[in-house]
């Protein structure tokens, strides 16, 4: 590990995540979140998308992930992952930016649901202006490839913009549109990154991805926690849907709801 960058931050990543994070636009830190942790949230996790799963939505796109109806903020169970400080403490030094929290959802692709995630890319889908998203994507089980773990685009984050397409590109042609609006990111190099429970990916909103449907006999299980800027500006763009009515449209999000990552802290231990 290297110094803190951070003061608030518990804990200081390695240098070589930061640089592969910002030039390539994602990167992986194996076993951030230790084993007995692990479980705990995993059944956490499994019990919640029971109690209230849903099919996941992903803009109109097919995709076999089940996840909960309800926001984090209704579920006591998912609120301390979602405010996890080590996770938060690592994307804010990624960001190299204060940053915040946006949304915690727990997805899980049964055995043989074979439906694959589309590629896409998370800014068209996050009705926020900010110079910086970051999504967590903690592993609560191991996720080798036959399971469906996320497959990225190094470097697509560089592309020329806009980096945003229209909500309507992403409802009418789900599984087309990434290639369509940016037709060479179709010939950009693929990185499949297999991931074992307890590892967490970071990658920025910008970078396009996927993954696979789950060809395995075991349940593919994350947590996906996604941060925005300390000053990001909620800004809906025709097409997305009203999460939270709350919120104010040109105004920034309020700091109960959307904690910021240098008041985390370390309450959830099981
Ligand atoms: O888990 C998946 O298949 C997709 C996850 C994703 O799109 C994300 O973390 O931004």
């Amino acid at each position: 590990m290297s110094d803190m960058t951070s003061p608030t931050a518990p804990f200081a990543i390695d240098e070589q995540h930061i640089t592969n994070f910002r030039e390539h636009g994602f990167t992986r830190i194996p076993g951030l979140i230790p084993a007995e942790e692990v479980a705990h949230w995993r059944k956490i996790a499994l019990d919640t998308i029971e109690e209230d799963g849903r099919r996941a939505g992903m803009g109109g796109g097919g995709t076999a992930l089940r996840t909960t109806s309800d926001p984090w903020w209704k579920h006591d169970s998912l609120r301390d992952l979602v405010r996890h400080p080590r996770v938060g403490a690592a994307a804010e030094q990624l960001a190299g930016t204060p940053m915040r929290v946006w949304s915690g959802q727990a997805y899980a692709k049964h055995p043989h649901d074979e439906v694959p995630t589309i590629w896409h890319e998370d800014l068209t889908l996050t009705p926020l202006d900010s110079p910086m998203n970051v999504n967590a994507w903690v592993a609560l089980v191991d996720v080798p490839v036959e399971r469906g773990c996320l497959i990225f685009l190094p470097d697509s984050h560089k592309r020329p913009e806009p980096h945003r397409a229209e909500m309507s590109a992403v409802k009418s042609h789900a599984t087309t549109y990434m290639f369509e609006e940016w037709p060479d990111l179709e010939w950009y190099p693929r990185v499949t990154v297999p991931v074992r429970a307890g590892d967490v990916t970071f990658h920025q909103s910008t970078v396009g991805h996927a993954s696979n449907g789950n060809h395995s006999d075991g349940v593919r299980l994350a947590f996906i926690i996604s941060y925005t800027g300390a000053s990001a500006i909620y800004r809906p763009r025709p097409g997305h849907a009203r999460m939270d009515e709350e919120l104010v449209p040109g105004e920034q999000l309020p700091d109960g709801r959307y904690p910021r990552v240098s008041g985390l802290t370390e309450t959830h231990r099981p």
